[in-house]
């Protein structure tokens, strides 16, 4: 099988200082030179308004779609972690290249009653490896808001700060796990018991959390990447064969492919939106329109008119997947994140602490690993967001309802 071609994500930053004055207020701006990708960027305080309108021309040879990100200082530049969340207009994902691209910034809604002389606003445009979405840098709040979870392992809520990835947009299939697999049992590889399909573009199923692992650094390999996991702590012997309980300090967190973190995986599922019970805005309510899983009058937001396993994919024998990219995505470009397979995370399954995180890995050591996102056999409510598979993600073991999708640093 030849190498795959693989179009390498280009990362154009441009920063601006921002004086964000009283509401009647004007912002100052310093010219900056023009920059591959952004150019003529400009912006102003609404003359009377709390709202920053932020204008730029894009331009792009990029065929993926593009992601702009906007990331806000309150520090003069030394950290860009204030938790802007109100920008309307040409920012997030789906942005086209053009002239005169604006964004409106409700500045005093991201941070009431405050004015700055050290406001400084990143500008960044993401075009992310063929189909691979860009999750921005920046905080969310992670776990269960609602008192939906009877375990309690969804709490207490805890804000993290993750720095910006790339994720499959979908499910790993059936084809792409073949093709990889088979490059990779010829060069040095070797799998439990590799995965199950339904059909070419359904979900990969049934492969141990080792066979994940190994799959990614296969992956990167097949492509001429730095793999990201190890047998050790000296990063030196690419993890290829048996069962290895990689570390978190065995892995090249910023190389190759990779299972996402739990909270990246959370951060993710959420689309960019705060506060909503499943990936997607609108609604906070489920049906067989949107995803692929176990219908239950048991749970108030499970509003489907159709019950039980969904009735278009309920056909022959288990497991009932479905084609991946059947059902909307999220505000990040990524499907399934609730229901179809559930997907193996990278952390040891552990409890949640209060206080904020940066790029949290878990727990050291453990029995089990981290699932997310429900899946065609469970009930809705492992499609929430901040759900936890709370019944044992033994790493060596594979049920017809486990998958998985990987994640790719930025810049590579
Ligand atoms: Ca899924
Ligand atoms: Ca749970």
């Amino acid at each position: 099988m030849p190498n795959q071609v693989i179009v390498v994500m280009k990362t154009y930053l441009r920063r601006r200082a921002v004086a964000l004055l009283a509401a009647l207020g004007l912002l100052a701006a310093t010219s900056l030179p023009a920059a591959e990708g952004i150019s003529n960027l400009r912006f102003s305080q609404r003359a009377g308004t709390n709202l920053v309108d932020i204008r730029y021309d894009l331009s792009t040879t990029a065929t993926n779609p593009l992601l702009v990100a906007v990331t806000v200082s309150t520090n003069g530049g030394n950290s860009y972690d204030l938790p802007a969340t109100h920008f309307t207009g040409d920012v997030g994902y789906g942005v086209t290249a053009g002239t005169n691209k604006w964004i409106v910034w409700e500045a005093l809604r991201d941070w009431p009653d405050r004015f700055s002389t050290n406001v400084f606003l990143h500008l960044t445009v993401f075009d992310g490896p063929p189909g691979m979405a860009l999750i921005p840098a920046g905080p969310f709040v992670m776990g269960d808001t609602f008192g939906d979870s009877y375990s309690g392992t969804e709490l207490p809520l805890h804000t993290n700060q993750i720095s910006a990835f790339c994720m499959d947009k979908w499910e790993i299939t059936k084809a792409l796990w073949d093709s990889v697999y088979t490059w990779a049992i010829t060069n040095g590889y070797s799998f439990e018991y590799g995965a199950q399909g339904k059909a070419a573009n359904h979900p990969a199923y049934s492969m141990t959390w080792y066979d994940a692992v190994k799959w990614c650094n296969a992956r990167s390999e097949q492509q001429g990447r730095t793999p990201a996991y190890y047998t050790s702590a000296a990063q030196t012997t690419v993890y290829r064969t048996g069962q290895v309980a990689v570390q978190n300090d065995w892995v090249k967190w910023s190389s190759g492919y990779r299972l996402p973190t739990e909270a990246e995986w959370e951060k993710a599922a959420r689309g960019g939106a705060s506060g909503q019970r499943f990936p997607w805005s609108g609604t906070n309510n489920i049906t067989h329109s949107m995803a692929n899983y176990y219908s239950s009058s048991s749970y108030a937001y499970d509003t489907s008119p159709t019950r039980g396993f969904h009735p278009t994919f309920a056909t022959g024998s288990y497991p009932y997947t479905s084609p991946v990219g059947y059902f909307a995505a999220n505000g990040y470009g990524l499907y399934d994140m609730a229901g179809n397979v559930w997907e193996w995370c990278w952390d040891w399954y552990g409890s949640y602490s209060s206080g904020s995180q940066t790029d949290p890995r878990g727990p050291a050591s453990g029995s089990d690993r981290v699932f997310r996102g429900g899946g065609w056999y469970p009930d809705a409510i492992g499609c929430r967001a901040a759900d936890r598979y709370d019944y044992g993600g033994d790493p060596t073991y594979w049920y017809y309802y486990w998958g998985f999708r990987s994640v790719l640093p930025p810049g590579q």
